[in-house]
């Protein structure tokens, strides 16, 4: 499998063909900003190859996803809302409101966050 799609919005931010602001820049995972927050912090984590989803990653056997969720924990510090509580999705498939097909972690802080999500 390609490790990027030329139509990904997301494998475009990773070359930087599509601007982001970036807040970490691993050897394999990156970091930038929701361009839409939903929180006071809302980042997305993203490995830098290209999978549709975190199971077809986690699926390949190569570790992006803990990579992912650690980056997401640490950012989360970094950010100040590892105290109080903070939210990791993973939408998985269209139903559930994924509308870009790259694997990402939204990691959302920084307000109440209600239960269950809409
Ligand atoms: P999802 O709906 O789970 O596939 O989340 C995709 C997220 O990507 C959504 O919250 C908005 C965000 N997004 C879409 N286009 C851009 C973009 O060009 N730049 C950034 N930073 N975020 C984007």
């Amino acid at each position: 499998m390609s490790t990027t799609d030329p139509d990904c919005l997301f494998c475009k931010i990773v070359s930087g063909e599509v601007p982001a602001e970036i807040v970490r820049d691993g050897e394999r995972v990156l970091a930038f900003r929701d361009i839409n927050p939903q929180a006071p912090t809302h980042v997305l984590v993203i490995p830098r190859e290209h999978h549709p989803d975190a199971v077809s990653a986690a699926g390949a056997g190569t570790g992006l996803v803990d990579e992912v969720v650690r980056e997401a924990h640490s950012i989360a510090e970094d950010e100040g809302v590892a105290s109080t509580g903070y939210r990791m999705v993973f939408n998985t498939g269209s139903g559930a409101g994924q509308t870009v097909f790259h694997l990402h972690c939204h990691l959302l802080g920084g307000r109440g966050l209600e239960w269950p999500p809409g």
